[in-house]
């Protein structure tokens, strides 16, 4: 080939150098070795320059050319600005309702605490967060300020809890997917923490790469400068390509893992909901259970609807903005409608995913993981020749099912919202704007507040009488101060269980309650005012607890504005605006075994 365009490079270049120039060449990438300065002159450059082209070309499946054929094809597409559901009428999705605690509920969560043995957690984590804007990663922030729980070590509690609840226990594979912005942290997080407890063989972190940004329609990959590529975020749907590349979907299959449930980072209230939606994914055999929520139309939250045409079906979540059209183009002249209760025939999917291993796994090999890739150019003018700024390939994870055939079954679990969802997304003028809007703020405190929400729920559920807290503004951001109620992974992961431990209890007002360990039992418990009760049991401690407690316990600061604007106060708290100070909680721990009596 010719090389002059290499300046006098391609003699200093070993074999496999030419022969990978050579490919990006015929790719239509020989802009990337245009500007070459003479051998000689930034040689480490040019040296450090091949190997991350090489690297990026080991990582994706098809490599480079795979990337740039892919790019081509997508954006003659988008091009074209073709309707990407011509043809498709929407349906509402094959649903199951969850959102109230009743038999049908105790029904699957049992069946799902069964399958626990046979169940892998994927926690993606490979985001920054920057509309939360805190500096370090989302798992290490506290899911609550009264103990200071992180994110990471509520989830690695709840794999314990799934554990201690089989009937030959084996640990849950949990599957950790971080970038090059998060892996170091989280990998820090997890040695300097001793694995939360879990072992560190259980714990798998698959670490996604950036992809290159591409400048044209031709494909061109985008130089920030000579001998560096932009490198962008390919999205979390990479984590369908590693747990392919990587081997281990495969390999937790041979090993009896028979269901996938895909989380996000900062969900604290995933796995209230996750017994029950694995139960449905056993006794519906669906191969994709998306957890979903009631969605009010219009609701900028993805809707799941089953799209029905040319031939086929297929359950997806459609974007909120391309849904409406959708429907007006076809069944629906107003657009998304509400039904008698107010809610869209389309639910919010909340990106928490049950995957059954087996379709799974075929599907992986099939597609080598590259689940439905898209691409969104800003073009510079409507001849939509060239971008504003370079684009790249993304993929979503809840896109899996584009990749089903007609005997893959999909389904949609709905759970109350904020039982099941409410994430820590948005710092706080965002989160207060937003709950001005009348939307969800997915806050540091707002998650909080939903965090204690939950234990309140268990409490009803078992028939406490339970009375909140008025709730206040804080900064803007909604929080019900109570009561504050942490029934722990150890203690309970299913509704049956608070029944059997729980019984005649009431609490009520800016109380606290806090229990943590497997044989805790609460017989006529009273807690009001500021009172907290905590009760912590290792494994063999049965404790018994009874009575009117009545203390200061935990006390809720406003932080100053001083202090929101000091070095000195954690982040954490900042992204809250409050803390929690001890006035005189009552504490018990227990750590030996053997039988107690809490009473007062
Ligand atoms: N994530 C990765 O691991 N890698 C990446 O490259 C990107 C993200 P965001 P997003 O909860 O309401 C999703 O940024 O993408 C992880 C759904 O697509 O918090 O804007 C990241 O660490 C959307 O349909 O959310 O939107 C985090 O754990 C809706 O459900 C997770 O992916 C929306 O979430 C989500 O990343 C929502």
């Amino acid at each position: 080939m010719g090389t002059t365009f290499l300046n006098g490079n391609w003699e200093a270049f070993s074999q496999s150098d030419r022969t990978f120039v050579e490919m990006l060449v015929e790719a239509g990438q020989q802009h990337l070795f245009a500007d070459w300065d003479a051998p000689g002159t930034a040689d480490d450059a040019k040296a450090a320059f091949l190997s991350s082209l090489s690297k990026i070309d080991g990582n994706y499946p098809g490599g480079l050319s795979g990337y740039i054929s892919n790019a081509r094809k997508l954006l003659a597409e988008a091009k074209v600005g073709g309707n990407p559901f011509e043809g498709f009428v929407p349906h509402q999705p094959n649903t199951v309702d969850l959102t109230r605690f009743d038999e049908t509920y105790d029904h699957y969560e049992a069946l799902g605490q069964k399958q626990f043995s046979k169940t892998g957690i994927v926690l993606v984590a490979g985001g920054l967060g920057e509309r939360l804007g805190y500096n370090g990663i989302k798992l290490d922030i506290p899911v609550e300020v009264i103990e200071t729980t992180p994110y990471l070590k509520h989830y690695a509690a709840c794999l314990k809890a799934m554990e201690a609840r089989m009937e030959t226990p084996r640990p849950v594979p949990f599957i950790i997917m971080v970038s090059q912005d998060t892996g170091p942290k989280t990998l820090q997080t997890l040695e300097q923490n001793n694995y939360f407890g879990l072992r560190k063989e259980q714990v798998h972190v698959l670490k996604q790469e950036l992809v290159p940004a591409i400048s044209d329609n031709d494909g061109a990959l985008a130089l920030k400068e000579k001998y560096e590529l932009i490198l962008k975020p390919h999205g979390h749907g990479d984590i369908h390509m590693l747990l392919h590349t990587s081997g281990l979907a495969a390999k937790l299959e041979k090993q009896g893992i028979e269901h996938l449930m895909f989380i996000q980072d900062t969900n604290g209230q995933v796995f209230n909901a996750m017994p029950a939606a694995l139960g449905v994914s056993v006794e519906k055999g669906f191969d994709f259970n998306s957890i979903a929520v009631n969605r009010i139309p219009g609701e900028a939250v993805g809707g799941l609807a089953k799209l029905v045409g040319n031939g086929t079906e297929m359950t997806l979540n459609v974007e909120y903005n391309q849904l409406d059209p959708l429907l007006r183009a076809t069944v629906s002249p107003e657009g998304d409608v509400p039904n008698e209760q107010g809610f869209s025939l389309f639910p919010g999917n909340i990106n928490v995913l049950v995957v059954r291993m087996a379709s799974y796994v075929q599907i992986l090999a099939k597609s080598q993981g590259i689940i439905a890739e898209f691409v969104n150019p800003k073009y510079a003018d409507e001849t939509k020749t060239s971008f504003k700024k370079p684009t790249r390939l993304e993929t979503m994870m809840q896109d899996l099912p584009k990749l089903f055939g007609p005997n893959e079954k999909v389904g949609v679990s709905i759970f109350n919202r904020r039982w099941s969802f409410s994430a820590n997304k948005n710092n706080i003028s965002e989160a207060a704007a937003k709950h001005v809007a009348g939307g969800p703020p997915e806050s540091g405190a707002s998650a909080e507040s939903d965090f204690y929400l939950a234990g309140r729920m268990r409490l009803e559920a078992a028939g406490s009488s339970v009375t909140p807290a008025d709730e206040e503004l804080i900064l803007g951001v909604p929080f019900t101060n109570g009561p504050k109620v942490l029934l722990r992974p150890s203690f309970a992961l299913t509704l049956s269980e608070v029944r059997e431990k729980i019984s005649g209890c009431s609490i009520s007002g800016e109380a606290t309650l806090i229990l943590d360990g497997k044989d805790i039992v609460l017989e006529n418990v009273e807690l009001s005012g500021s009172t907290a009760l905590v009760v912590k049991a290792c494994e063999g401690a049965k404790v018994s607890v009874k009575g009117v407690f009545e203390n200061k316990g935990f006390d809720l600061v406003k932080l100053t504005s001083e202090e929101l604007a000091s070095d000195r106060v954690p982040e954490y708290l900042k992204i809250r605006g409050f803390r929690f100070e001890n006035r005189g909680a009552a504490i018990h721990e227990f750590d030996q075994p053997g039988e107690y009596v809490v009473e007062v």
